[in-house]
């Protein structure tokens, strides 16, 4: 069976998925776009022989339509994810879940009413083979009890929109989930602090910041956000348990050596740093919804958990660097299992 899918939001990362749903994934065809931007709807639908329709209900209602891709902005997400609930199909969200907790926790209580995990959320590096061999071997207590993690979520630049609370919100938030992911932990406690600002940023802005979490389980992290680095887009991981570590490798690039110098290209965006990840991600999600199956990735759990995590490292970062506790609720049974491990 070909699934189709349709897809609100025909934006930068909406026009990406469409690519990999058409050329990648052979078992998925894009069969209807919406946007807000009717004529953008139109010509993205053109190119791969979808409709487009006037609005993300029409497109969830639509008998052409098996599931639903939400990648329009994130405050219209919990509108278009509780449209797909209600009409019992299978929905791929873009993260965030939802802007805010309450709404993150209404998609929660919706998927529950409906009895079955209908809700993906895009956090993408649970896919990505680095971070998976990482999450093996840690599991297979390889390096004993992990104890610390180090990390660094690095970009060359941002635009002026970019706010201080994004740091947290749309930057870290990956790290936030991989880490729930990784370690099999709850993050309880949050802290933000600045150090000197670097002067390559627009005014507004802290960067970089350092994050300091702590788990249940008693394992610290600490994570520089650093989104005005100027030398490229670098993720940095590393494990350090009790009898060794585990980090992250480096991309693959060649080596080049020229005039005295041995040097390695770095990347310069995530999405070629993502890209093996992005497609396995889509390649799973579209396995599940064709047989059926739960879906192995990010549920609406683990996107309402990233939501509140994120807040509470906003709270800190507002309140002079405080550590703020988590404020979550217990985790339903109903979220005990299937890609939440
Ligand atoms: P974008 O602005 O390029 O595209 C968003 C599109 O959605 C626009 O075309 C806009 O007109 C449309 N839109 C907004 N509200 C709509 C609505 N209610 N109905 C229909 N269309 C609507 O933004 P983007 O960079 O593609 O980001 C989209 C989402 O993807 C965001 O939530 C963002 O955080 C997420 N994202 C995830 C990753 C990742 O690494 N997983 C990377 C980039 C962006
Ligand atoms: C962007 O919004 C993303 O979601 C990327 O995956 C992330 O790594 C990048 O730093 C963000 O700006």
């Amino acid at each position: 069976m070909t699934v189709r899918v349709g897809v609100i939001g025909a934006g930068m990362i909406g026009q990406d998925h469409i690519r990999r749903l058409t050329d990648v994934v052979t078992a998925a065809r894009v069969t209807a776009v919406t946007d807000i931007d009717a004529a953008r709807a139109e010509e993205v639908a053109a190119r791969v022989g979808a409709v487009a329709l006037p609005t993300g209900a029409d497109l969830v209602g639509s008998p052409e339509v098996d599931a639903v891709l939400v990648t329009s902005w994130g405050p219209t997400h919990a509108e278009h994810v509780l449209s797909a609930i209600g009409a019992g199909k299978p929905v791929f969200c873009e993260k965030p879940l939802a802007t805010t907790a309450d709404d993150c926790l209404r998609i929660v209580e919706a998927e529950r009413a409906h009895g079955r995990r209908l809700v993906q959320v895009g956090f993408m590096r649970r896919f990505d083979a680095g971070y998976r061999r990482m999450k093996e071997v840690i599991a297979a207590g390889t390096i004993g009890a992990p104890l610390i993690v180090h990390c660094a979520h690095r970009n060359p630049t941002v635009p002026d929109a970019y706010r201080s609370a994004m740091a947290a919100q749309d930057t870290a938030v990956h790290e936030i989930d991989v880490l729930r992911w990784l370690l099999d932990d709850e993050i309880v406690s949050a802290q933000v602090l600045t150090p000197r600002a670097t002067s390559k940023r627009f005014e507004h802005l802290k960067d970089p910041q350092i994050m300091l979490f702590e788990t249940a389980g008693g394992v610290r992290v600490d994570l520089e956000v650093f989104v005005n680095c100027q030398y490229g887009y670098d993720i940095q991981c590393e494990t350090v348990g009790e009898d060794g570590l585990v980090r992250l490798p480096d991309p693959a690039a060649v080596g080049i050596r020229t005039a005295g110098l041995h040097s390695t290209p770095v990347l310069q965006d995530w999405k070629g740093r993502f890209a093996d990840a992005f497609d396995t991600e889509f390649r799973e999600w579209i396995a599940a919804v064709e047989t059926g199956a739960t879906p192995t990735g990010p549920s609406a759990w683990d996107g309402y958990a990233a939501t509140v995590i994120t807040d509470a490292a906003v709270r800190s970062l507002e309140s002079d660097g405080t550590v703020v506790t988590v404020d979550m609720k217990p985790r339903p049974a109903f979220y005990a299992t299937g890609g939440t491990a």
